[in-house]
């Protein structure tokens, strides 16, 4: 009998299914890089948390193993392990194997599968070398295996369950080495991912526990379960951040089969820290929901401040952003039926929420205003000093603009400027310290290099507004030789350089002037990131000189290799560059400058919302989230500390 006629119809079909998600993992996953592997777990997980949704389930526990697998248990109903008809195999089977099937054998109301990881757990299945299940239901615990998607035998009854048993699935995966590029989890990525669930799904009782070796034997476990639900995730964002009044705003309501629930509270803070969540899936893009809160927080806040005299100082109406300078909220919906737009398929699309959320809000927060004056007198307090900061801001902003547009005599004196006008050859090169700055400006090549000192410590713009900012001598000094403006009126195609080379020491107060200077262009010049105009070099720590030939190193190691290889272990001089200061002029050009030579390394910003929390804990007030967060991501955060 030949091989395929072993085969049922629906078993063909199977194998044809998984094959595609093999070939091109990314269209199911979104890439095979770390994201698409943790991507699996939340698979994974996802499909209990609908469990928990539907009220049986409430609890899950998330392992990482040392073998480099996970596995995700939880104390449902368990997956259904009944012949199902269509296929003939046991339905736990047909779950695994066939794609898009999870969703069909339930009626639930909301499930969180079918958004962003909403490919089914077979996804996962197939991209792993091996797939263990066990079921315990129907008065049994059942076990089946796969690999690379494939069943391993039947599914095999192995025992009763006992009379105090509960029922549940426990599945644990080994990734597939083939398909991804690391098979190395990061338990603090699954922990902010199991912590936000366990936010948006109050009740659901969500443990993580990491085996991988522990030098004290037992695996580290945090448990995530918070009954305040959105209240305490505000609450949890705002640990860090002054409130300006004690209680948490929230409300929940229904309408047309949507949920919505709000939680928000202002703080003293000029960064506002507003996420919408959409069937648990953070809408990093926004969305219909998010517009609905905005449009509704400006209004019931104006009509607040109108129909109680708060606005006597002010001769306008406030403004969304004025409202939203340091209100931390949280916004979350459910829907049956959720449309996911935009490039990272995270902008919620359906057109009635913003509707639904808007008629919510004007709701519960009118209501709450009523029931609590002081809270919404300290809102529109807040609001009325934003607004007039902005006004001013506007102002001072207008001049700087003026001066720099119109008239390049007013080039700050400090800036050596290049002869090109073309901004596509122009490079600015920012250059911590004077002496260093000197250097720089005898060696560039005064053709398209310019060359702007910049001396000691740059303002910490995270904790000003933008009037006070502009008030600071080196922050003009830069807007004006960029000479695009600032802020609101920043405008990219008017950069007079599309290279901003970052010139700072390759030790801590390099570093710390660099993180100051992009949290001063990513607040205010965000496009000129964004356009990948910003630059860092990388200057050698090491010359080694050997019968004439020069040569550099980057690193301890590096250095150890020429000294080796290239001068036979006995090299004439090896020059240790304690700082860009101490390198003289033709040194300078040769390793930091010269664009045959040097090594610069663009900043991009991938994700807005991950750096907005980063700039937030890195300059901000509080200081040990500071600490912790340096803690955990110094390995990743590779431009923190180039
Ligand atoms: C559909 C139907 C039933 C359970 C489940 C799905 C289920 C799926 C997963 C995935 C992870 N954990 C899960 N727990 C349950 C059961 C329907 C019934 O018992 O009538």
């Amino acid at each position: 009998m030949s091989q395929e006629s072993e085969y049922g119809a629906g078993q063909i079909q199977v194998l044809e299914g998984l094959e595609a998600v093999r070939k091109r993992p990314a269209m199911y996953i979104g890439s095979t890089d770390a994201r698409g592997l943790h991507h699996l777990v939340y698979e994974v997980v996802d499909n209990s948390i609908d469990e928990a949704l539907a009220d049986y389930c409430d609890e899950i526990t998330v392992t990482i193993h040392d073998d480099g697998s996970v596995s995700v248990a939880d104390d449902g109903r368990g997956i259904p392990v009944d012949t199902h008809a269509e296929y003939d195999r046991p339905a736990l089977e047909v779950i695994l194997t066939v794609l898009h099937a999870g969703g069909k054998f339930d009626n639930k109301s909301y499930q969180v599968s079918g958004g962003l990881h909403g490919v089914g757990v077979s996804v996962v299945n197939a991209l792993s070398q091996r797939f263990e299940i066990e079921v315990t239901r129907d008065g049994g615990v059942y076990r089946h295996a796969f690999e690379r998607g494939e069943p391993v035998g039947e599914m095999e009854r192995v025992r009763d369950m006992r009379p105090d048993e509960e029922t549940g699935t426990y599945q644990r995966f080994w990734p597939d080495e083939e398909i991804f590029e690391t098979g190395e989890f990061s338990s603090s990525t699954l922990s902010n991912r199991l912590r936000e669930l366990a936010f948006l799904n109050s009740g659901v009782r969500i443990t993580l526990r990491d085996e991988r070796d522990r030098e004290d034997g037992d695996p580290a476990e945090e448990t995530y379960e918070y009954d305040g639900g959105i209240r305490e995730f505000v609450e949890y964002l705002n640990e860090t951040r002054s409130s300006l009044h004690p209680d948490v705003i929230y409300f929940e309501d229904e309408e047309q089969n949507v949920q919505i629930e709000v939680a928000m509270q202002a703080t003293e803070e000029l960064q506002g820290s507003i996420h919408a969540f959409a069937n648990n899936i953070n809408t990093r893009e926004g969305g219909t929901h998010l517009t609905g809160f905005k449009t509704a927080l400006t209004r019931v806040v104006n009509d607040y401040a109108n129909e109680n005299d708060l606005l006597s100082d002010l001769d306008e109406n406030l403004r969304g952003e004025d409202i939203r300078e340091g209100l931390t909220a949280v916004i979350s919906v459910k829907h049956p039926d959720p449309q996911f737009e935009g490039q990272t398929k995270t902008k919620l699309g359906n057109s009635e929420v913003r509707g639904i959320v808007e008629s919510a809000m004007h709701e519960g927060l009118g209501t709450y205003f009523e029931e609590h004056p002081d809270t919404a007198q300290a809102i529109v307090m807040k609001a009325v000093e934003a607004a007039k900061a902005r006004k001013a801001a506007k102002k001072a902003e207008e001049l700087t603009r003026r001066k720099s547009a119109l008239d390049s005599t007013s080039l700050p004196g400090k800036l050596a400027d290049c002869q090109t006008r073309d901004p596509d050859e122009a490079e600015l090169f920012i250059v911590e310290g004077d002496s260093a700055g000197g250097s720089a400006k005898q060696a560039r090549n005064p053709g398209f290099q310019a060359v702007l000192p910049i001396r000691g410590k740059v303002l910490n713009v995270e904790k000003h507004r933008l009037d006070r900012i502009l008030e600071n001598d080196q922050i003009r000094n830069m807007i004006t030789a960029i000479g695009a403006g600032v802020g609101d009126e920043f405008d990219v195609e008017e950069a007079r350089y599309k290279k901003i080379i970052m010139a700072t020491d390759a030790d801590v107060d390099g570093a710390h002037i660099r993180t100051l200077l992009l949290t001063f262009f990513y607040r205010h010049m965000r496009p000129l990131l964004e356009g990948g105009y910003v630059y860092a070099t990388k200057p050698p720590l090491y010359r080694i000189r050997y019968r004439g030939e020069t040569y550099d190193a980057m690193t301890d190691a590096e250095r150890d290799e020429i000294v080796e290889e290239k001068c036979n272990g006995n090299p004439s001089q090896v020059q240790r560059f304690k700082g860009l200061g101490e390198m003289n002029p033709e040194q300078l050009w040769s390793t930091t400058m010269d664009p045959e030579n040097r090594i610069l390394k663009q900043i991009t910003v991938e994700d807005a919302a991950a750096a907005d929390k980063m700039f937030s804990v890195l300059m901000g007030d509080a200081v040990e989230p500071r600490k912790q967060f340096i803690k955990e991501h110094a390995p990743e955060a590779e431009w923190v500390d180039i």
